[in-house]
């Protein structure tokens, strides 16, 4: 069923807006395969799998602690982009959902809501033990104690690593099975699931692409914006 707007018009209903690294960019974060990015400086292997963490827990808690500390930084705030799809979510009450491959929380500061954190969270802590995940903003240290459970020494990031499933994807799915409109931002379209979202949608819904440059998938997508996601962002939005 459509979903109209004034002139704007959204056949089958719904629209599912996927975010990467490349939103957070202008805000000071670091995306991961730009040439400054985090995987020009640390091997994923080190730092963001199961087996890493296995082998040296202090080595990956070390590598997310940083992260996480940047987060506490007074200087960090949500960009343009991040305030135009928080602006989308209150024009078009009901129909958007925001998948972000984000583990940062500059979506929340934009006032954006109905938010799937698809690879988890840096701002949150989760136990070995008990299976809890609790807001967590200092470092993750070897005597941390589990807020719900009290175990210590059992906390992890509760971020999602390569070859682990990411979260949320039951939601994920169903959003994507009705959207009428699916806007990709700021991803270089090169981790699935993720990156496989606009194979599954493309013929059915509108998509279009929001970045700096052409993605891996770029060719998938109906249409492309090139350029910074503060100028291409609230110009789509608006
Ligand atoms: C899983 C952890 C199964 C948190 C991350 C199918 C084919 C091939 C491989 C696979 C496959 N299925 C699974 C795999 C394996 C793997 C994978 O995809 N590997 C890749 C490398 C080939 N996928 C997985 O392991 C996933 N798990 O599928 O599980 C399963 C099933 C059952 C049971 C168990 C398991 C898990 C993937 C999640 C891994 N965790 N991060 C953290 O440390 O943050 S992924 C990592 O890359 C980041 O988290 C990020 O989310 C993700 C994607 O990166 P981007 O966000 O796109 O960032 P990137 O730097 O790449 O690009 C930035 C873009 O922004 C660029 O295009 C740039 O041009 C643009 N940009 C820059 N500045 C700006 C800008 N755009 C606009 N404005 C700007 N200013």
């Amino acid at each position: 069923m459509p979903v109209a707007r004034g002139t704007r018009v959204v056949e089958n209903g719904g629209i599912v807006v996927l975010t990467g690294a490349g939103i957070s960019r202008e805000s000071g974060l670091a995306t991961f395969r730009d040439t400054d990015g985090i995987w020009a400086r640390v091997r994923i292997e080190e730092v963001a799998t199961p087996e890493a963490f296995a082998r040296d827990p202090c080595r990956v808690q070390a590598f997310y602690n940083a992260r996480r500390a940047q987060l506490a930084d007074p200087a960090l705030a949500p960009n343009a982009a991040h305030l135009a799809l928080a602006r989308l979510e209150r024009e078009w009450p009901g129909e958007v959902l925001l998948v972000t491959q984000n583990v940062d929380d500059l979506h929340e500061r934009a006032g954006s809501r109905h938010l799937l954190h698809m690879h988890g969270e840096l701002g949150k802590a989760r136990c070995l033990a008990c299976g809890a995940a609790s807001p967590w903003s200092a470092d993750i240290e070897p005597i941390s104690a589990c807020p719900a459970c009290g175990a210590t020494g059992r906390l992890r990031p509760h971020v999602v690593w390569f070859g682990e499933m990411p979260m949320e994807m039951d939601r994920i799915d169903e959003a994507l099975g009705r959207c009428g409109l699916f806007v990709s931002i700021g991803t270089s379209g090169s981790v699935y699931p993720a990156a496989g979202f606009v194979a599954g949608v493309r013929g059915r819904a509108r998509t279009v692409e929001l970045n700096l440059e052409p993605s891996e998938g770029a060719m998938l997508f109906d249409e492309a914006i090139h350029g910074p996601a503060t100028q291409v962002v609230p110009a789509f939005v608006d």
